[in-house]
């Protein structure tokens, strides 16, 4: 049997059916091999953040526990968000901080540290992220953050104005 570890994933989405879009990768995110969902937050509605000239996104975030070595969930992540209808490269939604009908992050893995190519745990701007810490704090508030104490701890320190739950996917 592969260690299990608690995995933190942050949802969002601003463009399509952002709702629907929630429901459905939460649901995939527990039929991944050697996973299941411990917990999922509320639905966050948030203002866009990194730029301003889009539309306001879902966010929502989800704990894991899973058999899945990082590299390997984070490749389900970007599948399950390419069967969103999610395109990189073409359009609006490849801008660096662009709108996107699905956005899958590993926000957290355990409390480990990762500094890869392609994979940077804990996710580099979780910290300045209220539309990511504060659905993230409603399901895991003690969970280490490497670096910054706790989830609870870092969203002490962002501006949470504007981020507002709406309730379940
Ligand atoms: N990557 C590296 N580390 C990670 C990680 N921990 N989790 C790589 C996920 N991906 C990670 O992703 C680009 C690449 O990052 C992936 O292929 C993976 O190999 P991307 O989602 O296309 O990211 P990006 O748009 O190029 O930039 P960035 O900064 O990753 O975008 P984000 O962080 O995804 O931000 N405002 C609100 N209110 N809510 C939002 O959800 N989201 C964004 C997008 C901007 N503004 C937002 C929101
Ligand atoms: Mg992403």
């Amino acid at each position: 049997m592969p260690e299990l570890t608690n995995a933190c994933i942050g949802l969002g989405a601003n463009l399509g059916q952002p709702q629907d879009a929630m429901r459905l990768a939460m649901q995939a995110l527990g039929e991944l091999p050697g996973t299941r969902v411990l917990a999922a937050s509320r639905l966050y509605r948030t203002p866009a953040w990194g730029r301003l000239d889009q539309p306001d996104y879902i966010n929502a975030a989800v704990v894991l526990q899973t058999g899945l070595e990082p590299q390997a969930l984070l490749e389900h992540l970007l599948a399950i968000e390419r069967n969103a209808g999610r395109k990189r490269g073409t359009e609006i939604a490849s801008m660096r901080w662009g709108p996107r009908v699905l956005d899958l992050d590993l926000l957290l893995y355990g409390d480990r540290t990762i500094n890869e190519v392609g994979l940077r745990v804990p996710h580099p701007y979780l910290h300045e992220r209220a539309f990511a810490l504060v659905p993230l704090a409603e399901i895991a508030p003690d969970t280490s953050f490497p670096g910054h104490g706790s989830v609870a701890d870092a969203l002490r320190h962002v501006d949470v104005s504007g981020v507002e739950a709406i309730g379940r996917a």
